[in-house]
């Protein structure tokens, strides 16, 4: 897939000093459609479940042997594309679903920081939807790095949805990481198709975008045009992860409450989980306002 050329590039606002000021906060996010928080969480929290992630890539043996698993190095010629193989094969599908069902990463979108963070932004009693995603991209396929795009077409429910995106390790600029188009939120809800092929993106477009250190925080709104930075090591994968939350009041689309891809359930995720874990469907005792789309085209 084409992404935009980005021409026009500044760094992320650090926007550190609104935080614990809900109005500068929620300002701030209306003027941008992002907030950037460098080193909101700290590295240590996050290292146990990049390793947890590079395990289950070893154990699918993905990575490379004879190197530290912590550098994330794949295996030579070895290239997976979770986003674009259709249909996925059902190895990939059982690496992907030992991912999900990793208690480390189903907590980390609850964590109390965040949490606190996001009930500032959105002044509501807030719902995390249980749909968390890794994003695991190997260097080599430049086409598929992720298109520019709104979330809100693929999230449904509620524009006031917001994204957190955390890298799981330190990305530098051949690792590539996301990027936002500053104040695109305002431009509304726009057609998915032109936004993937540049249309509506032009040179003078303003992308903010730097390298990112692992405990950085990125939230956005679901209205943002985003897209993922080409992967330019020669080996090393890069791994993040992503969480929607919105207001508990809001309509939220039936399918946010199903894993990412939804080849496993919920049931199979959970199967090495305590009995009694409260992650486990925590959704369930909200009083959410559930609605079913029609399926993507
Ligand atoms: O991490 C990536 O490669 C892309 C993430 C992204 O586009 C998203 O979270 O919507």
């Amino acid at each position: 897939m084409a992404r935009s050329m980005m021409r026009n590039i500044k760094p992320f606002i650090d926007c550190n000093d609104v935080l614990g000021d809900q109005d500068r906060l929620q300002a701030r996010a209306g003027e941008n459609g992002y907030l950037y928080f460098p080193g909101l969480l700290s590295a240590d929290e996050l290292l146990p479940l990049r390793r947890e992630v590079l395990q289950v890539a070893n154990r699918h043996d993905l990575l490379r042997e004879g190197v530290d698993l912590d550098k994330g190095i794949r295996k030579e010629g070895v290239y997976i594309d979770l986003e674009y193989d259709k249909p996925t094969p059902p190895s990939l599908q059982r690496f992907y679903n030992d991912i999900l069902s990793l208690h480390t990463l189903n907590a980390l979108p609850h964590h109390p920081t965040v949490m606190g963070l996001v009930e500032s932004l959105l002044a509501e009693p807030t719902f995390v939807h249980p749909r968390h995603i890794c994003h695991i991209l190997f260097p080599g396929r430049a086409e598929h790095t992720t298109e520019p795009h709104q979330d809100f077409p693929a999230v449904r429910g509620t524009e006031d949805t917001w994204t957190m995106w955390t890298p799981l390790g330190d990305i530098n600029s051949d690792l590539g990481g996301v990027a936002v188009a500053c104040g695109s939120h305002r431009r509304g809800n726009l057609d998915t198709k032109l936004v993937a092929s540049g249309q509506l993106l032009d040179d003078e477009t303003l992308w903010h975008w730097n390298p990112f250190k692992c405990g950085d925080v990125l939230m956005f709104h679901s209205l943002i045009i985003h897209q993922g930075r080409d992967n330019v090591t020669a080996d090393t994968i890069r791994l993040s992860t992503s969480a929607r939350y919105q207001a508990i009041r809001e309509p939220v689309d039936a399918a946010a409450l199903r894993p990412h891809w939804g080849w496993a359930d919920w049931e199979e995720l959970y199967a090495d989980w305590d009995q009694d874990d409260p992650l486990k469907y925590y959704w369930k005792s909200l009083d959410l306002n559930v609605l079913t789309y029609p399926p993507h085209q």
